[in-house]
């Protein structure tokens, strides 16, 4: 989340697009209600009507996989009847950079395409004109290279008819819509807010789902503001703090790229990762900092090892050269290449794509390790229907882990604060915190590599010197330390990232959490909820627990006031100029050097080179600006926004052909309930739970059951190119056929994935179905659009 999760009650339209957030995140929803008893608007647009739909003052039912042509329409909407606040897009965006001449757009795709390797090999075209350093600025917003105009004529085909054609929402709800989200908080100068989660990132157009909500936003100049920003729901418990401390295969902790093969030294690697000014001295290219970061991350790793002399041990980091997210490393275990798995709460025979393909593939290792609170399909896939025991090889070791309650540490939320909690019990039987496997796991291996072994020196040097606490892992305390970070001139704790130096004189395991444990003390287990700086009572909190970066709650929170530094919004004031003082003020740290006037003219958006927020985008894989592409599988043979390319050029298909709409010729998309938890390990071994929701169901329209002859109740067996599952029939009015392309009817069939071979309630898993495809950008698989049959089971 750019802002968080109370923030939501500053809000005054909350459009919830991709996600059940009554459902999935009921918390949220006490702030959702708080704004609407204050008069604030809320829209849900998903393919059925859920809990959050029931709360929602304008609900459209969409076809999965077409949310880019439904907000490339609001973006077309603002534009065209100039709703969109002006002096928030003329200095705090790029719509007046201009755009290099060569840029083009042409059935479908954009300048610098290579087909051979399906992915934009050239993207020179899409960088900013340029005069010697700085970059050449339109004189108003008509110029024809402007990002501006680009974006206006990129649009400009989403008409609400087209929309409509796309998405099977009707034009007048698709009006209705934008007229509340778009034109009823232009007119009142009020500020409206999103809320997604998977029902757009599980997409092979995913990250421009939110890339195209992300420019309405800064068209509306809702970024930085109070009630606004863009703000994804995180799903599992610190799923933020796992990606924050560089859980993905393509980051280091704190969000700093991970080295790859080509980086020969920390100079190869900085060269590589830090952007080029691209706007002269004006500049803010705040990655400027990236080697105070970077070595003291290796001040962290290594200690006193790590000199200048030697390169800060950086040529110790693994690097990488090639796809290591989840797909891609399913597909090299069952290519043999990946011999060993060690699988520590994840579940991926139930929860992975296209399951049974991930669940043949641990076939293949020769050991898996499952550290997990139950023995789940994954630790006995060699068990489940179809397989054969003797014919397995695999050795599988199922390690019992300690559950959140039965150890102490760090949750951080969606809105990044950092939260302690207490242990509550000790763990039951053996079963261990993974940091004690982890660590007891990382001694044995330096021990074999020191004594046993020639390769020693990454191993050697890492510094696995852990305090202990009582149970022989490693004190939490001391880790929530060591990712604070020290000067290890005089060993005191830091207390921001500012002090970060870059000649190995100090440390810190991700300098986005530096100032979250100082000599004041833990700042994650502050528990104050007084906060005499938030004037307007936007409920800041600032000395409740502690949020990164620097303690900061809106991110981009300079956005919330004009250029002189007056809230744009003097009732919901997040920091404002005191020009007595010569200081920024207010209940939120700044976003940039407090004594910065105004006057000095540095951009909001202190994350991109320019500061400026950006309409046209550099960064993505697969374009500059969202577009409409059918998911990998589709109902139709053609893209009805007109261009030639069909799906996302860019798509990543890891080992699947698509199924044809003539034997799959249902749209499927999968989800969750509220009484289930994921792969359902947590909550199919609870008798309550299990009665509650015994058995897995598809949710079919009226239409479609009668087309069937299906009735709830009834056992069906749905089908796709992948595999099958059965289940109950669940005939609702929730889902309804909806007309796309001209009038042809859609249906869509609603499958959860919560279920598997072990446990108290058994069943099929929605993973039998989805494919192995993915987004460009994240590699994320499509889990909500594609295709399927379905038919009664006769007895
Ligand atoms: N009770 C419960 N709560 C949970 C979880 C759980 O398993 N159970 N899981 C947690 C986790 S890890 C996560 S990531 C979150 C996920 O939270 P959500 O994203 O809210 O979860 P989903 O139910 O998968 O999908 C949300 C909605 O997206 C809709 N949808 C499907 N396809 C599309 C589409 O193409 N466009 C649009 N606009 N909507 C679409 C679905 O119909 C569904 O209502 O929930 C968390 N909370
Ligand atoms: N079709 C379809 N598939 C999906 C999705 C979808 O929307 N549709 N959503 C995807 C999403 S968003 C997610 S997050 C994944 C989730 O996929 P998984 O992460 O595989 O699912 P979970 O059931 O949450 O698995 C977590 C496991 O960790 C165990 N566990 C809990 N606490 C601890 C602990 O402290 N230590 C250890 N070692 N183990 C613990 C639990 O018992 C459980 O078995 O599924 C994905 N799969
Ligand atoms: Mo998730």
């Amino acid at each position: 989340m750019t802002n968080h999760w109370i923030d939501l009650k500053n809000s005054d339209c909350i459009m919830i697009m991709g996600s059940n957030a009554a459902e999935n995140h009921p918390m949220s929803f006490k702030y959702v209600t708080q704004a609407m008893d204050n008069g604030a608007t809320l829209i849900n647009v998903d393919p059925r009507f859920t809990r959050t739909s029931a709360k929602a003052d304008l609900f459209a039912q969409i076809r999965p996989g077409t949310d880019i042509a439904f907000i490339n329409g609001l973006i077309r909407y603002a534009i065209e009847n100039g709703y969109y606040h002006e002096a928030y897009v003329r200095n705090y965006t790029n719509a007046l950079c201009k755009i290099n001449e060569g840029f083009d757009f042409t059935d479908g795709l954009f300048t610098g395409y290579d087909a051979a390797s399906k992915s934009y090999a050239d993207k020179s075209t899409w960088q900013y004109q340029k005069d010697g350093d700085n970059n050449v600025f339109a004189d108003d917003l008509d110029d024809p290279d402007c990002a501006f105009q680009l974006l206006r004529n990129h649009v400009s085909r989403y008409t609400p008819e087209v929309v409509s054609q796309i998405t099977g929402v009707s034009e007048s709800r698709f009006l209705e819509i934008a007229e509340a989200y778009v034109k009823g908080t232009y007119q009142d100068d009020k500020v409206g807010t999103i809320m997604y989660a998977m029902g757009w990132t599980q997409h092979t157009t995913g990250v421009q789902n939110i890339r195209a909500f992300s420019i309405l936003q800064l068209l509306l100049g809702n970024m930085g503001r109070a009630g606004g920003g863009v703000n994804a729901l995180r799903g599992e418990s610190n799923v933020q703090g796992s990606t924050d401390h560089g859980l993905l295969s393509h980051l280091l902790p704190g969000y700093l790229k991970a080295p790859a093969a080509s980086d020969q030294t920390l100079a190869d690697y900085l060269t590589r990762v830090t952007p080029a000014n691209i706007n002269g001295d004006k500049s803010v290219n705040y990655w400027k900092n990236t080697k105070k970061f970077v070595v003291s991350l290796l001040k962290d790793y290594y200690g006193e090892s790590a000199t200048a002399e030697n390169d800060f041990l950086f040529n110790n980091l693994p690097k990488t050269s090639g796809d290591y997210s989840h797909m891609a490393l399913f597909k090299a275990m069952d290519e043999g290449i990946i011999k060993g798995l060690i699988c520590m709460g994840q579940n991926p025979a139930v929860g992975g794509p296209n399951a049974e393909h991930e669940r043949s593939a641990l076939e293949k290792l020769d050991w898996l390790i499952v550290a997990d609170l139950w023995e789940t399909e994954t630790a006995v896939f060699w068990k489940r229907d179809g397989a054969t025991p003797s014919a397995i090889k695999t050795e599988v070791f199922l390690l019992p882990a300690a559950a959140s309650f039965e150890k102490e540490g760090t949750v951080t939320n969606s809105g990044r604060w950092a939260q302690w909690r207490y242990q509550a019990i000790s763990p039951p039987g053996n079963a261990k915190s993974d940091a004690w496997m982890l660590h007891r796991l990382g001694a044995m291996l330096q021990f074999l590599y020191l004594f046993k072994l020639d390769f020693t020196d990454p191993f050697k040097s890492i510094r696995w010197d852990h305090v202990t606490d009582a149970e022989g892992g490693p004190d939490p305390s001391e880790l929530a330390k060591r990712i604070n970070g020290y000067n290890l001139t005089d060993n005191t704790l830091l207390s921001s990232f500012a002090n970060l130096a870059d000649d190995g004189t100090t440390s810190s395991g991700s300098w986005i959490y530096c100032g979250s444990y100082t000599e004041n003390g833990n700042m994650t287990a502050r528990r104050d909820r007084s906060d005499a700086n938030d004037e307007s009572g936007i409920g800041l909190y600032s000395n409740w627990s502690w949020c990164w970066p620097v303690n900061r709650r809106i991110i981009y929170n300079r956005a919330s006031c004009d250029t002189n530094g007056d809230p744009w919004d003097p009732a919901k004031k997040v920091i404002w100029w005191d020009g007595s003082a010569g200081e920024w003020k207010g209940g939120d740290v700044p976003d940039f050097v407090k004594t910065s006037a105004p006057s000095a003219g540095v951009g909001p958006f202190i994350m991109r080179q320019e500061g400026l927020g950006r309409l046209f985008g550099m960064a993505l894989a697969d374009g500059p600006l969202p577009e409409h592409y059918e998911p990998f599988e589709t109902p139709l043979a053609h893209n009805p926004v007109g261009t030639g390319q069909l799906r996302n050029p860019c798509i990543k298909i890891y080992n699947d052909e698509p199924g044809s709409s003539s034997a799959y010729p249902y749209v499927a998309t999968t989800y969750r309930v509220s009484e289930h938890w994921q792969s359902g390990s947590m909550t199919r071994n609870l008798p309550w739970l299990c009665e509650l929701i015994p058995n897995v169901f598809v949710e079919i329209s009226e239409t479609l059951a009668e087309a069937k002859d299906i009735r709830t109740g009834a056992k069906v067996r749905v089908v796709s190119a992948r595999g099958q599952m059965e289940a109950y029939a669940l005939v609702t009015p929730r889902i309804q056929q909806l007309r796309i392309n001209g009038g042809t009817a859609c249906e869509v069939v609603g499958i959860i994935w919560h279920f598997g071979y072990q446990g108290i309630a058994t069943g099929d898993s929605g993973n039998c179905l989805t494919p192995n495809v993915g987004d460009p950008n994240t590699m994320i698989p499509e889990y909500k659009a594609f295709l399927v049959n379905i038919e009664k089971i006769i007895f």
